[in-house]
């Protein structure tokens, strides 16, 4: 469908709903939940998380006073935006890896309209109905301002768009969305990216610095609670889609700097012995106390490392852009040729 850039909202919006392929996996939550839990340690990915109550959490959470990223990165794009969209001729397509509510990107949206007269943006998520309510506003708030959304894990994303927009792109990956992947795991995305983007193109990603261990810590276990909630709101979801009798109260939250692998581990405790039956899974789950369940990782950087993970995905730093504090970090990136 071809989409205009200019008249009424609803013409400069498509949402698109491309269908993940079998290799990419995207397994249902009963067959996660079984391999998960029957893992020694167990563990669950943390892309789970993310239901209609866990989506509504971590937009709290990003408001946070001990969550210093959010609004750390915010006043990186709004100091520096204007120099993080330029560098091409003719407008670009903007695409944005873990879009949620947009609320930051509407900065490099302003400074790209701003420089280029319009923009074309493609956000790409996997809870639909941010998505939408997100693409609405803005075509609502820009009027040179077109937009395609993909509802779609990014692998299935990026396959769905290659090709279908000519001319430049910036790809955006902000929030230090790329820390919750393991090394390997964001190699392999960004490799798939390198390969997806020509040489004119160009990559801008957000992600959080190490820092003093009690900083990160707070910042994922915050005094209100609200984290821990988050964290285990995945029970609750067990409980609800797979008729699972997790008792929320029998399991406590941890969030741990771990030095040696630069990244926030955070787990769920099981406060006593139990047994918990899940039938949608239809197995049944022992937990000693003090077990954990591994929910997640927030991988922390240096430069260095950031350097490194550019160099080892096929790409090289061309700039990099800081808040005085030091606690966070958004880099333009170019493919190596
Ligand atoms: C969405 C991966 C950027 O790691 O900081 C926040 C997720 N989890 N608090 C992060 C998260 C608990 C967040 N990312």
């Amino acid at each position: 469908m071809q989409i205009r850039t200019t008249g009424r909202a609803r013409d400069r919006l498509e949402i698109i709903r491309p269908e993940a392929s079998e290799e990419d996996g995207t397994d249902s939550l009963a067959s996660v939940v079984r391999r998960g839990l029957m893992h020694a340690p167990k563990f669950m990915p943390c892309r789970f998380l993310y239901d209609a109550i866990g989506s509504e959490l971590f937009e709290r959470i990003c408001s946070l006073p001990e969550y210093y990223p959010t609004r750390t990165e915010d006043a990186i794009l709004r100091d520096w935006a204007a120099e993080m969209v330029v560098g091409w001729a003719e407008a670009t397509t903007m695409i944005e890896l873990g879009s949620g509510s947009s609320t930051k990107t509407r900065r490099l949206i302003e400074a790209a309209l701003q420089e280029y007269g319009r923009l074309h943006y493609v956000p790409i998520d996997v809870s639909e109905i941010i998505l939408e309510q997100s693409a609405r506003a803005l075509i609502q708030a820009y009027p040179r301002l077109s937009v395609t959304g993909v509802v779609a894990d990014y692998d299935t994303a990026l396959r769905a768009i290659a090709g279908r927009f000519p001319g430049p792109k910036l790809v955006v990956f902000l929030g230090s969305s790329l820390g919750n992947f393991d090394d390997e795991d964001a190699v392999g995305l960004l490799r798939n990216l390198s390969e997806t983007i020509g040489p004119e193109d160009r990559l801008l990603v957000g992600l959080d610095l190490i820092k003093d261990a009690a900083v990160l810590e707070a910042a994922y276990d915050d005094a209100e609670g609200i984290t821990a909630q988050f964290g285990k709101n995945l029970l609750r979801r067990i409980n609800r889609e797979l008729g699972a009798d997790f008792d929320l109260d029998r399991f406590g939250y941890r969030a741990r700097f771990e030095a040696a692998r630069h990244r926030v581990e955070i787990h769920l405790v099981s406060l006593r012995d139990q047994v918990v039956t899940i039938p949608g899974a239809e197995m049944v789950a022992s937990f000693a106390e003090g077990e954990t369940i591994h929910i997640e990782n927030s991988h922390k950087y240096t430069p260095e490392l950031i350097r490194e993970l550019a160099s080892r995905s096929g790409f090289i730093e061309e700039e990099s852009w800081t808040d005085p504090g030091n606690l966070f970090r958004v880099q333009r990136w170019r493919p190596r040729d």
